[in-house]
Parts: structure tokens; sequence; C-alpha cells
């Protein structure tokens, strides 16, 4: 999110109001960025590229479960990123959210890599979600990936100390060694590993469409992270 500088997130616990950049203007956020103050949660949206899950099918889990738990989350917030402006499942769940009028301060979408959203977006966020595999095992490509590669090493052992895999529907929280990047230079404090159902034929476990068990896996799946994320939150 380019034009929301970190000089902004500084003053603007301060200041409530940020000047909407290029960006906002665009609607990748309808919220104060700012707010460094507020515990934040990033979240991708779980299962929907390299593990191919229907996208109106995923935005509306994801409006319910957001829904489900905006009100448990008292002065924190949650946000949905994605990579690009272009992203399907970003426009999906905004306008589903804005049609069942969820608080805007405390959900909102994101344009920006996951990686940099302080550095690059001035969005500080205190957890961090990952689509995972089985293995919880660094590479795969997509967000797994990139967090991975992201945070370093420590990482890994980090997520080994706490399990050595995932059951679909399932997250485990990993406190982020202080030696890593993402905790220096993003302010990260969580990486929060969730297992989405999979509906590539290519990847362990598909499901071959059956979208009565993969919709119920990924309803399980977010409520798993929203709950580790309010197991952190103080
Ligand atoms: N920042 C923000 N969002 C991202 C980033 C990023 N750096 N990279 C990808 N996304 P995916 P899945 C978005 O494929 O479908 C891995 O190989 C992406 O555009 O990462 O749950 C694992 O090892 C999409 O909206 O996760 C697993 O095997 C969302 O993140 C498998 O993929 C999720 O895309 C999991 O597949």
């Amino acid at each position: 999110c380019k034009g929301t500088t970190k000089q902004s997130l500084l003053l603007g616990a301060a200041s409530k109001e940020v000047k909407e950049s290029e960006d906002m203007a665009k609607g990748s956020v309808d919220a104060d960025v700012s707010a460094g103050d507020i515990t934040t949660l990033a979240f991708p949206s779980i299962s929907t590229a390299d593990f191919q899950f229907n996208n109106e099918k995923a935005s509306d889990i994801i409006v319910e479960k957001v829904e489900e738990f905006v009100n448990k989350l008292e002065n924190a917030r949650l946000v949905l990123v994605d990579l690009s402006h272009g992203s399907k499942i970003l426009s999906l769940v905004r306008a589903k959210a804005a049609k069942r009028n969820i608080d805007s301060k405390k959900f909102f979408t994101f344009v920006g890599d996951i990686t940099r959203l302080y550095s690059q977006g001035g969005l500080h966020c205190n957890a961090i979600a990952n689509a995972s595999n089985w293995r919880l095992k660094p590479g795969g490509g997509g967000v797994n990936a990139a967090i991975f590669a992201a945070a370093g090493p420590s990482l890994e052992t980090a997520t080994k100390e706490r399990a050595k895999s995932l059951l679909p529907g399932h997250a485990v929280v990993v406190p982020l060694p202080s030696d890593s990047p993402l905790y220096t230079r993003e302010g990260v404090s969580h990486v929060i590993h969730v297992l989405g159902p999979n509906m590539n034929p290519q990847r362990p476990n598909s499901l071959n469409n059956d979208y009565t068990k993969g919709c119920s896996i990924l309803r399980e799946a977010y409520t798993s992270l929203f709950t580790g994320f309010l197991s952190i939150m103080r």
C-alpha cells in the first residue's frame, strides 16, 4: 500500500485521520491503517489459490466467520490481505462485508505482501496467518514460501517445537523468535499456521470437489485461526 508511510504510522496514534493514498482510493483499505496501538491479525484467504477452493464459497465463509468473531475482539482487528488490486477474493469479501454492515474499523481488506505490511504499507500487524501445508514445511510456493523465507530459519525451529504436522481445519500459534526479520522489521510477534481444505488433485488429501466437507473444514480453519488469535491478544 504505497503512500501510507511509516511516518503516518508513528504519528497516527495521535491523529486519527490518514490522508487517503492513491491505493486507498482504489479501495485497498477503508480503515485507518495508522492505528498502531491496536492489536491486529493479518490473514490471507485460506485455500483459494494453490488449494483451488471456490472463491464465492470461501468469501461467504470468511465474512460469516469474521462476523462471528469481530465482536469478541474488543480492541483488536482483522485484516484480509492479498497481493494485488485485482484480487477476486478481496473484492468479493469487501462487498459481502459491506452488505452485512461489518464495522470497517475492526475488519478491512488490504493489498500488499503479508511479509511487508509495515515496511511497505505502514500497517502494523502483531500476528500474521499462514496458509500452510500439512507438514508445516517451508517452500511449496504461495504465502507459505513467502512467510518462511521472510521469517528466516528460526520460524521453522519455533514451529517444530509447537507441532510436527497439522490436520485440515486446524491452526497452530507460533511465537516468532525476536531475531526473526519479520519480528525486527515488521513488528510481527506471532505466526499462526492454518491448514485449509484442499481441492487440488495434485496436492495431498484432495477432497475431489466435495464442498460439503470442504466448507465445513474451511469454517473450522477460520474458527481455529481466530480462536488462536484471541488466545494471544493479551
Ligand atoms: N502476501 C499476501 N498474500 C499472498 C502472498 C503474500 N506474499 N502470497 C500469496 N498470497 P496460497 P492455499 C495469497 O496458494 O490456496 C502452499 O504451497 C494468494 O493470492 O498461498 O491455502 C502451501 O505449502 C491467495 O489469496 O494458499 C500449501 O501446500 C492466498 O494468499 C498450499 O500452498 C492463499 O494462497 C496452500 O494453498
